[in-house]
């Protein structure tokens, strides 16, 4: 089996993809997004919305693009039931957390710090107001999911929420702090001492602090 993963360490996508090779214990190689002509050509021609992670599976010539899928793709190839319970209620809540991640707290994220890069023009004060609003919504919402006890984001079991919440929860807090929530902070908590997003921190260290906001002082 060779997996590449074309991605950049410092990517909250990438992390999360990362994150469950590194549970499923699936060796892969890194095709490093770095911005060179020659990285972009290869990236271009498996991510058309040049959008990372992208996971190409030589073994079986198939591509697939969106962290979720990726991981969904991955679970099977290590014998399923891992990343996604088996149990379809709890697949259901791991998709659904996934989801609220990805959308509600990664898209909110990622357009406050386009902003604040310059990438979308002039930075829209009002779009990045209505964005951190969003991001403090999620914060109530996941505080609120947490209320019955669970141990990770979906249940009592590391899933696909996991492995999306670790890096996102991380760069998303820089922007808005978690504040008075408890639950949420605890869960962060054990995100942060998980070893396999440990080793995606580690893998991402060497190319610095590249996020536009000041670390997380709570
Ligand atoms: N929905 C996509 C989002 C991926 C995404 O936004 N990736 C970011 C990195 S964290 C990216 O590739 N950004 C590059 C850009 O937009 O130029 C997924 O889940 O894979």
């Amino acid at each position: 089996m060779t997996l590449l993963v074309w991605s950049h360490p410092y990517s909250a996508y990438g992390q999360k993809t990362a994150v469950a090779l590194y549970e499923l214990g699936l060796p892969f190689e890194l095709k490093l997004v770095d911005g060179s002509p020659e990285a972009m050509e290869g990236f271009m021609a498996v991510s058309p919305f040049a959008k990372m992670p992208a996971l190409v599976d030589t073994a079986a010539d198939r591509t697939i693009i969106e962290s979720s899928i990726v991981i969904e793709y991955l679970d099977r190839l290590a014998g399923g039931r891992r990343l996604i319970p088996d149990d379809p209620e709890a697949a259901l809540e791991a998709r659904f957390m996934d989801r609220i991640l990805d959308t509600y707290v990664g898209g909110n994220m990622n357009r406050i710090i386009f902003n604040r890069l310059g990438r979308a023009g002039t930075p829209n004060e009002t779009a990045m107001a209505q964005d951190a609003e969003q991001l403090e919504t999620a914060w109530d919402m996941l505080e609120a999911r947490l209320a019955d006890g669970r141990v990770w984001g979906a249940g009592d079991a590391f899933t696909l929420a996991d492995c999306a919440a670790a890096p996102i929860l991380t760069y998303a807090r820089r922007l808005v702090p978690f504040g008075d929530r408890p639950r949420l902070r605890a869960w962060h908590a054990r995100l942060m001492a998980r070893p396999s997003f440990l080793r995606a921190l580690e893998d991402a260290a060497p190319f610095g602090d590249l996020m536009p906001a000041p670390l997380a002082e709570d």
